[in-house]
């Protein structure tokens, strides 16, 4: 019989629109989405509970015949930060939990990495895939030993779980929860809503971003891919757009809204600046083809025009 496909942190940024790619492609298996709230207006199957409950977990795979895990739970950055006990609790049991379950009923697993993963002593220029991983946040401390939870259990059990260190995510359906990225969202709407706005980062502050229909379709992409041609069982580089605060805002501008910008750096802007300015990609590129679609142009003017749509509703 053909298994179903459990989603966690299913109502979150990526998870929400990660379902709905799942549903539109995924034949007669069911997308079980399990999150610690409920979304109201999700129409589909779902469980709600704490990732640290392994039994509950446990009954969800075996009543739901689940055969694919993405699992998505996750403390951000900048909220990890202002709880690091929870972020370690909830980032690393939660995926213990899955890799657990993943080994004990062959389950494929997605687990997504960060840009977080790397600190200060890496180089911050088009990061190799392969260089120094020492994070300055828990939540990159969770990515870090994540990956290697991961590698190890492909290694040791032959769990087939695959990875990517995402960049920053923009989008408008859903907002982020807690990133030092999540600025990159938040002046679409104050640009639309009151064209103005106070950013929490410097000006110059360059991060690698990437547009959420890219990011759905490097998370469906890797998970298609021949087990042969994933190499690395870590996590892979993943990269499509860099840019700054100040960049950002005159795209914003140059594609018609009026935008003023201050820039009031708080916390974040440490986090921001421990993490690299630009990433190189080309192991993700070379081993399942991965190519990203959206430019800072393009992304903008589908930025502009969901913002529009929410609004309207
Ligand atoms: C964050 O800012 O914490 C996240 C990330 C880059 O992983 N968006």
């Amino acid at each position: 019989m053909k298994k179903n496909i459990l989603v966690t942190g299913a109502f979150g940024q990526i998870g929400s629109e990660l379902i709905a790619a799942l549903e539109k492609r995924s034949g007669k298996s069911l997308v079980v989405a399990f999150d610690k709230r409920l979304d109201p207006n999700f129409k589909g199957i779902s469980v709600i509970g704490d990732i640290t409950d392994k039994e509950l977990l446990r009954n969800i795979v075996i009543e739901h015949n689940i055969g694919t895990v993405y699992h998505l739970v996750s403390l951000l950055s900048a909220v990890g930060e202002n709880n690091p006990e929870l972020a370690w609790k909830v980032n690393m049991d939660g995926l213990r939990n899955i890799l657990d379950l993943a080994r004990e009923y062959d389950l494929k697993v997605f687990w997504p990495s960060s840009i977080a993963a790397f600190g200060k002593t890496t180089p911050r220029e088009n990061t190799p895939q392969r260089t120094v991983l020492e994070p300055g946040t828990m939540y990159g401390v969770t990515k870090v030993a994540g990956e290697l939870l991961c590698q190890y259990y492909f290694n040791k059990f032959g769990v087939d779980v695959r990875s990517v260190r995402y960049p920053g995510v923009i989008s408008w359906k859903t907002l982020p929860g807690g990133g030092t990225t999540d600025y990159a969202v938040d002046i679409f709407w104050k640009a639309i809503e009151t064209g103005e706005y106070v950013c929490f980062l410097k000006k110059d502050t360059a991060l690698p971003m990437m547009y959420i229909d890219d990011a759905i379709r490097a998370t469906l992409e890797i998970m298609d891919a021949d087990p042969k041609k994933i190499a690395i069982r870590t996590s892979y580089n993943l990269a499509a757009v860099s840019f700054t605060p100040a960049t950002l805002a005159d795209a914003i501008r140059k594609a018609g809204v009026p935008l003023k910008i201050k820039y009031l750096p708080d916390f974040r802007q440490s986090i921001a600046d421990s993490w690299p300015k630009s990433i190189d990609d080309k192991s993700a590129r070379k081993d399942w083809k991965w190519k990203h679609q959206f430019d800072l142009d393009k992304m903008v003017k589908e930025m502009l025009r969901g913002v529009r749509e929410m609004r309207a509703k």
